[in-house]
């Protein structure tokens, strides 16, 4: 048996933070807004639809909401394609709708944090069209290149072999400028140009422009792609070297080639450290609570853990933990989450929180992914570990994947793609409609058609149903948020092992206060475990809370020398006095 000492190391770390953030333990709730609430009928989820549910967030007691981006686009990759980033989408409402949510969670007590996608803008922004015009404030703001001619054919050809996130060429040709610009996602999101000093300046503006709106912070999209390769001395841009990977044959993928010059360049974590500065000097000025950022980053381990800061500049506060989301699947092994777990505690740097997060709009359902069985444990779970916590929409009921036919599928991702292969790559399934209640179209809308459809399940599967059952995966799920106020749960040290294939223990104790144990089985056959063994418990233990369909209920008292493993099953207990 491997018990792993670490605790003393996590009281240290947790220990060094001071009590008085309001972000420590947070809960984070990604709404999804196009899918949230439509307050006015078009089927389309908008602002007015999540200030009218602000109280519901708060009753099952999220810290913070952040907005998938809710800034004016042609919407061809869902407002991660921005036209203008200082006005509202407006499907989604206005800017006055926008102030009246801002107060509304103020009310409430909730914090907003924005979406901010500065790597590309939509080729609709005002800007990419002043560029394509030559006009000398905007020429550089994007990446343009002339191009290669190629000596056998003499016909002009993309500048580099690089491909994009969507599939084809990086490279877009545009008729008007006679040049080629970069594109590292869908050829309507030109590459903006970070090493233009007026690039930065000007996203910096659009920081502060939604800071003074009143927002706590940003969530920061897809970091690794901010820079590329300076141009070399024969002002071209290097080819990528073919990454030979054998699950990636196709030439169009953009797995083809290894990212080392459009990806995870130095300079992308000083801009961190630049957008943490201005945030902080923010707060300076101005007061209140502090402003914090949460950084999107598919990158190495080493990578993220960077952008928390490097000794001398804070970075991001919550750098997303990808390892965990890309690392645990549904065949993954008690020791595998137990190794993911401890890797990320003993690298992070002292006076920063922890991570954890296994579902977002890029995903499949969590529920689809380890199966319904297992939401409440995988819930339980991000709940109880150290640190912040990360919710995306629905996954707290337990939602399902949706699945949406080739000819509805409207993701650039899938669509790039073809009715074979469409599926895996589809990020729709995890983006319909959320399930408010038993009524038609879910409670999401009056109108009967909405932008995705809305699940099957919605009449036995909704938020309102499981508010009132006396036990539902969102009654569990509360429970935990409340938990998560306990000071053992807040900075108590964990210690955490793994007890063959499917059994995940660990505890959770500050000094002087409760001790809770958590018990976790990913398989599914009961196991009956003496705790006794591995935590310093007296006989009794009390159930905090567990998975539906486990034979416990909550208040109950159990042996600790006898206590059932149930198959799938996740308890949160707590040590009686
Ligand atoms: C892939 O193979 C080519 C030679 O066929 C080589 O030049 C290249 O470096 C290899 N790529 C990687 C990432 O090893
Ligand atoms: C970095 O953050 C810590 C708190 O976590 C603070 O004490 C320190 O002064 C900050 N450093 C800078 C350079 O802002
Ligand atoms: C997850 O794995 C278990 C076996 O451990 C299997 O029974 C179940 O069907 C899998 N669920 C999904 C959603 O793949
Ligand atoms: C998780 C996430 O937000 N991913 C986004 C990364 O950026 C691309 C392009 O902006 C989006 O398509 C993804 O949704």
């Amino acid at each position: 048996m491997h018990l792993l000492t670490v605790s003393g190391v996590l009281a240290l770390v947790l220990g060094t933070v001071s009590a008085t953030y309001w972000w420590e333990a947070g809960n984070y709730y990604q709404i999804y807004p196009r899918s949230f609430r439509d307050s006015n009928g078009d089927g389309i989820g908008d602002l007015n639809g999540v200030t009218e549910k602000l109280q519901y967030l708060k009753d099952i007691g999220f810290t913070a909401a952040w907005l998938s981006p809710i800034m004016k686009s042609p919407m061809v990759d869902f407002g991660y394609d921005i036209a203008d980033f200082y006005q509202i989408h407006p499907e989604y409402g206005t800017m006055e709708d926008f102030e009246r949510l801002i107060a509304r969670a103020k009310e409430v007590d909730i914090k907003i944090i924005l979406d901010f996608v500065p790597n590309h803008s939509s080729d609709e922004n005002e800007w990419f069209i002043k560029s394509v015009d030559g006009d000398p404030a905007y020429k550089d703001f994007y990446i343009w290149h002339d191009g290669k001619i190629n000596e056998e054919t003499g016909e002009r050809e993309p500048p580099s072999n690089w491909n994009s996130e969507f599939r084809y060429s990086a490279w877009e040709w545009n008729e008007v400028r006679q040049q080629y610009y970069l594109h590292q996602f869908a050829k309507a999101q030109p590459d903006l140009n970070y090493r233009n000093p007026a690039v930065v300046n000007e996203m910096k503006n659009v920081l502060r422009f939604w800071l003074a709106k009143g927002v706590a912070g940003f969530r920061i999209d897809a970091i690794p792609y901010l820079f590329e390769v300076e141009l070399d001395r024969y002002n071209q841009y290097p080819d990528e070297p073919l990454s030979n990977d054998t699950n990636c044959p196709d030439p169009d993928d953009h797995c083809y080639t290894k990212h080392i010059y459009t990806q995870d360049l130095p300079e992308t974590t000083d801009m961190i450290y630049q957008w943490r500065e201005l945030v902080d000097e923010f707060h300076r000025v101005h007061g209140g609570d502090e402003r914090m950022l949460l950084t999107e980053a598919y990158t190495s381990f080493d990578n993220i853990i960077r952008f928390y800061g490097d000794g001398v500049r804070n970075g991001s506060h919550v750098p997303f933990n990808f390892d965990f989301l890309t690392s645990i699947n549904n065949a993954s092994k008690a020791g595998d989450y137990v190794a993911h777990i401890e890797k990320w505690m003993n690298a992070m740097p002292a006076g920063v929180y922890a991570n954890w997060v296994l579902g977002n709009h890029d995903n499949k359902r969590i529920a689809s992914r380890f199966g319904v069985q297992r939401i409440d444990l995988i819930n339980i779970l991000l709940q109880t570990l150290p640190g912040h916590a990360v919710t995306y929409n629905g996954e707290e009921l337990g939602m399902t994947d949706v699945f949406i036919s080739w000819e509805d599928t409207v993701d650039p991702q899938a669509c790039n793609s073809d009715p074979e292969h469409y599926y895996a790559r589809s990020r729709d399934p995890a983006r319909t409609p959320y399930q408010w209640d038993a009524s038609p179209m879910a409670g999401f809308t009056s109108a009967d058609v909405t932008w995705l459809p809305v699940s099957d399940d919605y009449k036995t599967n909704n938020a309102l149903q499981q508010l009132r059952a006396p036990q539902s995966h969102l009654q569990i799920f509360k429970t935990l948020v409340q938990l998560r106020q306990e000071p053992s749960l807040k900075f108590g040290a964990l210690k955490i092992q793994a007890v063959g294939d499917d059994i995940i223990l660990y505890s959770r104790q500050k000094e002087g206060s409760d001790l809770y144990v958590v018990v976790l089985n990913l398989g599914d056959s009961n196991q009956q475990i003496d705790l006794t063994k591995y935590f310093s418990v007296s006989s009794e233990l009390e159930v905090i809370t567990s998975s539906l369909q486990s034979q416990y209920v909550n208040g109950e008292t159990v042996k600790a020398s006898e206590f059932n493993a149930n198959g799938q099953v996740g308890t949160v207990l707590v040590a009686v006095k």
